[in-house]
Order: structure tokens, then sequence, then C-alpha cells
């Protein structure tokens, strides 16, 4: 049985549960919750040194970084292959797969600068934070989380974040001027790892950083979003409520993340 532990609106996590509805696969899940910290438990620790999630548990391995989860998942079943045959295609997913790595730290930034801050600085007081981010094993870790949390909109990793995200729609475009999906003709798995990155910045309500510069990635997201994968692995975990107060707080940063896009 494939054990997945995993957080409701992870990005990472919805990255892996995509894949395992793409792939008709049955699993098993331990959801954890982030805000309450469960990711620091000592059992937890043992499996993901980091404390953070997706991890895969599966016939005795342990399996980190959501990329290499979606890779592993995809070569264990033959239903809907989503790794293209073709070299080219194949090396471009790696490419779309390796890049997520950068891609996940600017999301983390923006996701990090508005909506955690700003719930953050609502539920604990700044001793409560002090001892949260206290808690992050990776000092490099921690001290970007400190940033973002002074800073806000104002720190150097949100402007890094925008750095990132406009190579990012550069490439998205150009990708999607020459074939349907990011990697070929068929949905695959770059487009499985790309999604919940671009529909967190949907949900944030920056949508605006893409509509009139690179309208085909808004396009690319309407039509993952139609997949039946997408209700089961994203929607199904994030109720209407919550969706609505994540894009009203970030409505309210989006004018401090336009003056810095422009
Ligand atoms: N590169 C890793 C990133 C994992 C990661 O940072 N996960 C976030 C959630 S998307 C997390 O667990 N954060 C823990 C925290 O916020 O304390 C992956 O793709 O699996």
């Amino acid at each position: 049985m494939l054990e997945l532990y995993h957080a409701a609106s992870s990005v990472c996590s919805i990255k892996v549960r995509l894949v395992l509805a793409e792939k008709a696969l049955e699993w098993r899940g331990h959801l954890l919750n982030l805000s309450a910290g469960e990711q620091f438990r000592p059992d937890y620790l043992r499996l993901n040194p980091e404390a953070v999630v997706p991890t895969l548990v599966h016939a005795g391995r342990v399996i980190l970084e959501s990329s290499v989860i979606a890779e592993y998942l995809d070569r264990l079943s033959d239903t809907n292959p989503l790794m293209p045959r073709d070299i080219g295609a194949e090396f471009a997913t790696r490419h779309w797969l390796i890049r997520c790595i950068a891609i996940h730290e600017a999301i983390n930034s923006l996701s990090f600068a508005t909506l955690m801050r700003q719930r953050e600085r609502a539920a604990f007081s700044a001793a409560e934070i002090e001892a949260r981010q206290n808690q992050i094993p990776n000092p490099q870790v921690r001290a970007k989380r400190r940033d973002l949390w002074q800073h806000g909109t104002g720190s150097v990793y949100a402007k890094g974040a925008l750095h990132v995200l406009r190579r990012v729609f550069e490439d998205m475009a150009a990708a999607l001027a020459r074939d349907e999906w990011l990697a070929g003709p068929g949905f695959g798995l770059a487009d499985a790892a790309l999604l919940p990155y671009i529909d967190r910045l949907e949900r944030l309500g920056m949508a605006g950083l893409w509509q009139s510069e690179f309208p085909a990635v808004g396009a690319w997201l309407a039509a993952v979003q139609r997949r039946p994968s997408y209700d089961v692995s994203v929607a199904a975990f994030v109720p209407a409520s919550e969706a609505d107060a994540v894009r009203q707080i970030g409505a309210a940063h989006w004018p401090a993340i336009a003056a810095l896009w422009n």
C-alpha cells in the first residue's frame, strides 16, 4: 500500500495527490496539520528530517521530494504514462521537475510574505512565532522565514520570487506556443508538477501576474483544472470557505505584489 504523509493545501502534497489520481493508484493518507506543527513530531522527523511534506512510504522505501515521488508513482503503473517517451520531451520534463525546487521556494516566499504571515500574526504572539521558527531544522530556511516574517512583501525573498516566476512564465508561454501541454502533445509530469504552484498563485488572487503578459499560462491552468484529477486532489481538500479566505488575504496584498512586478 502507498502511504502518503501530506497536508491539505500544501502545494507539494497537491502535486503528489494529482499524480496519484491521474494514475488511478490506491493510497492511504496521513494528513498533517502544518499550522499545528505536526511536521515536527519525532515520529515524522524520523521519516523526513527536514520536517516538510510530502513523504511517500512504499514497499519499505521512504521517498522524499514531491517531483521525485511523482516520477516514482508514474513508474509504478502502466495506466496513463506521464513521462513522455520522446527523448526531447522527456528531458524537457526533467528540466521542469528540477526547476520545481526553485519554483517551490518562490511560491513559498510569496505565500509566507502574504497569507501565512497575516494568519500567524493574528494567531500567535511574537514569542510563539519565534519558538515555532526555532523548530525549523535548517538554519537557512529559518533565516528566510524570519526575513519574510519581518518584512512581508518588502522581503528580498518576495522580489527574488518574482524574478524566478517571470522566467517560468516566459518559458511556459514558449512551450505552450509549441505544444498543447508543457512537454509535448499529451498531459504529463511537467503539467502535474507545475499545476499546484500556478494554482496557488491564482488562489491568492495573483493571476494578474500572467493575465495580460502571458495569457497562455491562464489557458493552461484552466485546462488542468478541468481534468477530473484536479477536483479530487485539490478542491476536495480545500473547503470553499477556506478558498474564499485565502483569496481575500491575497487580494489585500496584490497591490504590493503588482508594484514589485512592474
Ligand atoms: N522541495 C520539497 C519542498 C517540501 C516543502 O517545503 N513542503 C512544505 C509544504 S508545500 C512544508 O512541508 N512546509 C513545512 C512548514 O511550513 O513548516 C518538495 O517538493 O517536496
